[in-house]
């Protein structure tokens, strides 16, 4: 009765990654745009981390503009999701241009892969 036992700790580990919020490096994390706001606001990865930002919204679109390095999403309207892989330490802020005057903003961190 090994067997069931494997599965049930692989299940577990998915969950911790899915809702944690610095993972190691060649990993995907995803952020949720909902209700004019990103879900986590504010992320901390680790180098080598794909960040993936999910529309939640049920009829609004949103997009993912860096400013500082003039790097963007197209507007993504709900389902759609678009990603970006981090491979420099670094400071990440980022907006949605069509909602810029409702504040919606984040931050990405990336910091070195241990
Ligand atoms: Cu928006």
């Amino acid at each position: 009765m090994r067997y069931p036992r494997l599965i049930l700790g692989a299940a577990t580990l998915a969950t911790l990654l899915a809702g944690g919020a610095a993972l190691a490096g060649d990993s995907v994390v995803e952020v949720e745009m909902l209700d004019y706001e990103y879900h986590p606001t504010e992320l901390e990865v680790e180098a080598g981390t794909t960040v993936r930002w999910v529309n939640a919204e049920t009829r609004t679109s949103h997009d993912i503009y860096f400013a500082d390095e003039d790097i963007g999403s197209p507007r993504l309207f709900p389902e759609e999701s678009w990603e970006r892989t981090f491979e420099e330490p670094g400071t990440y802020p980022y907006h949605c241009r069509p909602h810029e005057n409702r504040d919606m903003q984040g931050v990405v961190t990336v910091v070195p892969a241990e």
